[in-house]
């Protein structure tokens, strides 16, 4: 229903709960309990502890780069809950909510933006691929994945992740294209976080939506209010049920703003206003499901505290642990490349190793 109501020509955003945690459709509110309802609010607050200590352990130097996903909480996890176990994810690389939804470990992130592959190995069991940092490129895996699944019968959905700008990739439209033509169970989530790095949204395509995209590919589309964990959600899950019942592709636009930098290398202060991210900072994904929970009596101030505490304490672990665990050969990125070293590479290792004895190091 709600994607006839919200059909992108219509021009509205879809929204359940408004900025002050407020709920205005509540026909449309899903049915969850008071256990569900925190879990939700747990992963995202779990989700920005995270992400915070990963900023501040960049900056002091100790881990490599980062990708803050500050602000996009609610789109990531409220994404992910409404994928079953069976079901695939297909990330790029600002996804952490969606991961710690994914049952992905901590420590396994951490170990990533370290700079050590093994980050990338995914545990036995959780169904989820690797980052992917060539922009769009894991839209082919993803549509490739559903389109396996549709034809050994398997009924596994496939959920994939991409920014804004992703749209502008080539990749973008052969992958809609064909999730179009052969009604593959994919979902295509974008998180519309109104940047490409520093190009903004509007530079970055002439459509007036990213959701609109949908109706060329002639798949259903929506654009839902990134923040609002409930549309995220029910958007999400009715996507993921009617790809499950044979009902092909959608395109989800989660309407979201980057509130912090795009990677460590980057200062947003040189192309966006403060007032502009002060504007969305009101708009806050936890602020908003916070305000609703306490005012249902599922929450205190006092256990909310506790909350940000656990989370604190099981990032300092994780990164004790990366620490302690992480550091690699700088050989093996020359190893590991290929299977077997091409002739250039044993020539820079080489090179490399005569740069070691040169420092006395070898
Ligand atoms: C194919 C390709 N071109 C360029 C880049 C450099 N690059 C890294 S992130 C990025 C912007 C991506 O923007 P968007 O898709 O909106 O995702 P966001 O970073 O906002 O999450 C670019 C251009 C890249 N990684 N891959």
């Amino acid at each position: 229903m709600i994607y006839e109501d919200y059909n992108p020509m219509k021009k509205k955003m879809f929204q359940i709960m408004n900025e002050e945690g407020e709920i205005i459709q509540p026909q449309l509110m899903p049915d969850l309990g008071k256990e569900e309802l925190l879990k939700m609010y747990r992963l995202m607050v779990q989700t920005r502890e995270t992400d915070k200590k990963a900023l501040l352990y960049q900056r002091q130097g100790r881990m490599l780069t980062y990708a803050p996903n500050l602000g996009q909480e609610a789109a990531q996890v409220g994404s992910a809950l409404s994928l079953g176990k069976e079901d695939w994810m297909v990330p790029a690389f600002r996804e952490l909510g969606a991961w710690l939804a994914r049952g992905i470990e901590v420590n396994m992130v951490y170990l990533y933006w370290y700079g050590n592959e093994y980050g990338s190995k995914v545990p036995e069991g959780i169904k989820v691929l690797p980052v992917s940092v060539p922009i769009a490129s894991q839209l082919q895996h993803a549509v490739g994945i559903a389109w396996a699944s549709k034809l050994q019968e398997k009924d596994e959905v496939v959920m994939t992740y991409f920014g804004d700008g992703a749209t502008s990739q080539g990749d973008f439209g052969e992958a809609m294209n064909w999730a179009g033509v052969y009604q593959t169970p994919t979902i295509f989530f974008c998180q519309n976080n109104q940047f490409a790095i520093s190009v903004p949204r509007g530079s970055q395509t002439a459509s007036e939506t990213i959701a609109q995209k949908s109706i060329a590919y002639g798949m259903p589309g929506i654009q839902v209010d990134g923040n609002d964990i409930f549309a995220v959600y029910v958007a999400t899950k009715e996507a993921v049920k009617r790809a499950r019942n044979g009902g092909g592709p959608t395109l989800i636009e989660a309407f979201t703003y980057r509130l912090g930098a795009h990677t460590t290398s980057d200062d947003p202060t040189r192309y966006r206003s403060d007032q502009e991210v002060e504007a969305w900072k009101k708009k806050d994904p936890i602020d908003r499901m916070k305000k609703y929970l306490m005012r249902e009596g599922l929450l205190t101030e006092e256990e909310d505290e506790k909350i940000a505490q656990e989370y604190i304490n099981i990032a300092e672990d994780a990164f004790k642990y990366v620490e302690a665990n992480g550091e690699i050969e700088l050989e093996d990125i020359f190893k590991y490349q290929f299977k077997e070293m091409t002739p250039q590479l044993k020539e820079q290792l080489e090179e490399y190793k005569e740069f070691l004895r040169g420092r006395g190091e070898a």
